[in-house]
């Protein structure tokens, strides 16, 4: 895998590195809010002491970091593909840019190393039968990376998507809160089996799961912050109302998440942008100082 010199140096010190993914740069936010999003969650996973790496297919060459001109390619959104887990070797063959997703960003940590990933949202079931199902959540069964967001998108059954996290043995860790946060707010009423409050004890929780032979993520979830979470009757008028527009436009498969989130957007007047900028440097932030536990115990480890 490709890395830029910067990401190349953290490896070698044995840093805390933090993935980020790129199709909410390429696919979700549009501009200029995209290139606002990816500056913010590199300087937040910076503060932290961490060493941010956007994954992504450069020209078809699996990368860790964007060099510069990289970078304004997937900001320009023209001809970057969305790539999920399965897209990634055909992205790769075809010498595409291929914009990684959170099914695809784990996959690419698993290959590269990376126990942790900061990103807004995860996919997960979708509302109303036939029921789409992003393959995040299957991804996030088999695939060893502490995953911060801030729960799965509103636009998703969120009921359904925590049952179906359940089934597939992916502990969802509130990060001082006791309830599934729902993205664009703060709260859903869905109740969570589990609450940490410090980067530590999350770090120490990641270890024993590991240590335990489980094989696939953990996911943290915390909470927008409260001066920008949008009200939660205010994200479902909005969501409801594209969920329509979207089947009204017959659209499918990958494009749907970007369609509604594009559509919400406009029904928010932009407030939802304002949120999920927010809610995304907050949870990079986290991500940074996970991985900087995660980095701490390391090297105590092998100093004792
Ligand atoms: N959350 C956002 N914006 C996004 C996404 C999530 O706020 O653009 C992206 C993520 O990359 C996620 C993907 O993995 O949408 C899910 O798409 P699908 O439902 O097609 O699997
Ligand atoms: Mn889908």
């Amino acid at each position: 895998m490709r890395r830029t010199a910067v990401i190349e140096a953290a490896f070698a010190r044995g840093g805390a590195v933090v993935a980020l993914e790129s199709s909410v740069l390429a696919q979700g936010l549009l501009p200029p809010h995209n290139r606002e999003a990816a500056a913010r969650m590199m300087a937040a996973v910076e503060a932290a002491g961490a060493t941010p790496a956007i994954t992504a297919i450069v020209r078809g060459v699996p990368s860790l970091g964007l060099e510069p001109d990289d970078l304004e390619r997937f900001l320009a959104r023209t001809g970057v593909r969305k790539v999920s887990a399965r897209d990634l070797g055909i992205a790769v063959a075809q010498q595409a840019d291929g914009a990684t997703t959170v099914a695809g960003t784990l996959t690419m940590c698993a290959l590269a190393g990376i126990e942790v990933f900061a990103t807004g949202g995860i996919g997960g079931v979708h509302r109303d039968a036939p029921f789409d199902e992003s393959a995040d959540l299957v991804e996030l069964s088999r695939t060893p990376v502490i995953v911060v967001c801030a729960g799965a998108k509103s636009i998703l059954d969120l009921p359904a998507t925590l049952e179906r996290l359940e089934t597939l043995g992916v502990p969802v860790v509130g990060y001082r809160t006791r309830e599934l946060p729902g993205f664009f707010s703060v709260h859903t009423g869905l109740m969570l089996t589990a609450t940490l409050d410090t980067p530590a004890q999350i770090a120490d929780a990641w270890r024993a799961h590991r240590a335990m032979g489980c094989r696939g993520a953990m996911l943290v979830v915390q909470p927008p912050p409260a001066d920008v979470a949008l009200p939660e009757a205010l994200v479902d008028e909005a969501t409801v109302a594209a969920l329509a527009a979207a089947s009204a436009a017959g659209v499918r498969g990958g494009a749907v998440t970007p369609f509604l989130l594009a559509d919400i957007q406009q029904r928010t007047a932009g407030r939802s942008v304002t949120a999920n900028l927010a809610l995304l440097e907050h949870n990079a932030a986290l991500a940074g100082q996970i991985a900087v536990a995660l980095a701490v115990a390391r090297f105590d480890a092998a100093a004792t």
